[in-house]
C-alpha cells in the first residue's frame, strides 16, 4: 500500500512538472560585490555556484529595487535571492554579511570551461558555423581580412549586455564604412542560443540592426561547437536546464587579424566602438 502511494505521488509530480513549468524560480546567492552602477540598477557580483542552476560566475545583475543597493559597495560580501523569470533575472533581498579585499583581475575567465584560453598571437582554432542565410560557414573562411568578433543572443534580457554589443557593432560598422583604411574589416556576431536564434531569426535581427551583409555576418550552429569556440576566448555560458533559452553569460569581443591570429580580447561591456575602431586601424 505504501509503495502504491509513493508511485502515485511521483506520477502527480511528474505531470505537474510537465504541464506547468514554474514561471518564477528563486535561488539563494552568495558572493562579493565588485561594482555597483551609479543609478543602483545593477550590481556586478562574483558569486559561488548555485547548485543545480549555474556555475560560479561574475555577472552584472539587475536588482528588484535600486534601494537594495543603498550602502552596498565594492568588496561587500552579500547574501541575496536570485529570481529567475522567463525573460530575465534579478536580485532581491540583498543583505550585506561582511567585507573582503577585492581581488585584482576580477574579470578573470571561469576555470570551469576546461579549455585553454587563447593568447594574443595564437591561431584561433577553426570551427563550423551556420550564417544568417543558413549557409555553412567556417571561421577560417574569414581569413584574408581582419575580423572583429563578438558573442550575443537576440533575446538577451539585459540591455547593457548583448544588445549593447549589437549597438556597438552597428556603430563600428558606420566607422569602417566611412574610413577607407578599414574597408576590409569584417564584423562577426556569434549567437550562443542556437535554439532561438535560427538563421531566419538572425537574418531578421541583422535587418533590424541595418547590418550590411558584405561587412557584418551573424553566425550560430551546433551548441557544443559554439561553446567550445567561445570558451577559448573566455566566454562562460550557463543555460538553465529546464529552460534552455534562459542563459547566464559574460561578454567577450575579440580582434582577429587577417591571418586568423588573435590580436586582442575585450572583456565586459565597457569597451567603446571608437576604441575597437582605433585598435583595428593599428593592425598592420
Ligand atoms: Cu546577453
Amino acid at each position: 500500500m505504501r509503495t502504491h502511494i509513493a508511485f502515485s505521488i511521483v506520477a502527480v509530480l511528474a505531470v505537474a512538472a510537465c504541464s506547468s513549468p514554474p514561471e518564477k524560480r528563486s535561488y539563494p546567492l552568495q558572493g562579493q560585490v565588485l561594482a555597483v552602477t551609479p543609478d543602483h540598477q545593477l550590481a556586478t557580483v562574483k558569486h559561488e555556484e548555485i547548485k543545480g542552476f549555474m556555475m560560479a560566475m561574475t555577472m552584472a545583475y539587475k536588482v528588484s529595487d535600486p534601494k537594495l543597493l543603498n550602502g552596498i559597495a565594492p568588496g561587500d560580501l552579500i547574501n541575496a535571492t536570485l529570481v529567475v523569470e522567463p525573460n530575465g533575472a534579478y536580485l532581491s533581498d540583498v543583505k550585506k554579511v561582511g567585507e573582503a579585499p577585492l581581488e585584482k583581475a576580477a574579470d578573470a575567465p571561469s576555470a570551469t570551461s576546461g579549455f585553454e584560453l587563447l593568447k594574443p598571437g595564437e591561431q584561433v582554432p577553426d570551427a563550423d558555423f551556420v550564417d544568417q542565410n543558413g549557409k555553412k560557414r567556417t571561421f577560417s573562411s574569414f581569413k584574408g581580412a581582419p575580423v572583429a568578433l563578438t558573442f550575443m543572443y537576440t533575446t538577451c534580457p539585459l540591455p547593457d549586455f548583448c544588445p549593447l554589443m549589437d549597438r556597438n557593432f552597428a556603430a563600428v560598422q558606420e566607422t569602417i564604412k566611412s574610413d577607407p583604411t578599414l574597408k576590409n574589416v569584417h564584423l562577426v556576431s556569434i549567437s550562443f542560443d542556437p535554439v532561438t536564434d535560427t538563421p531566419a531569426v538572425l537574418k531578421q535581427h541583422a535587418t533590424e540592426l541595418r547590418a550590411d551583409p558584405a561587412r557584418w555576418t551573424f553566425l550560430s550552429g551546433d551548441r557544443d561547437t559554439i561553446d567550445q569556440f567561445a570558451s577559448r576566448l573566455g566566454l562562460a555560458i550557463t543555460r538553465d536546464q529546464a529552460n534552455p533559452v534562459s542563459i547566464a553569460h559574460n561578454l567577450r569581443t575579440a580582434i582577429v587579424d587577417a591571418e586568423g591570429r588573435l590580436v586582442k580580447v575585450y572583456t565586459g561591456n565597457e569597451w567603446k566602438p571608437d576604441q575597437l575602431a582605433a585598435d583595428l586601424k593599428a593592425l598592420k
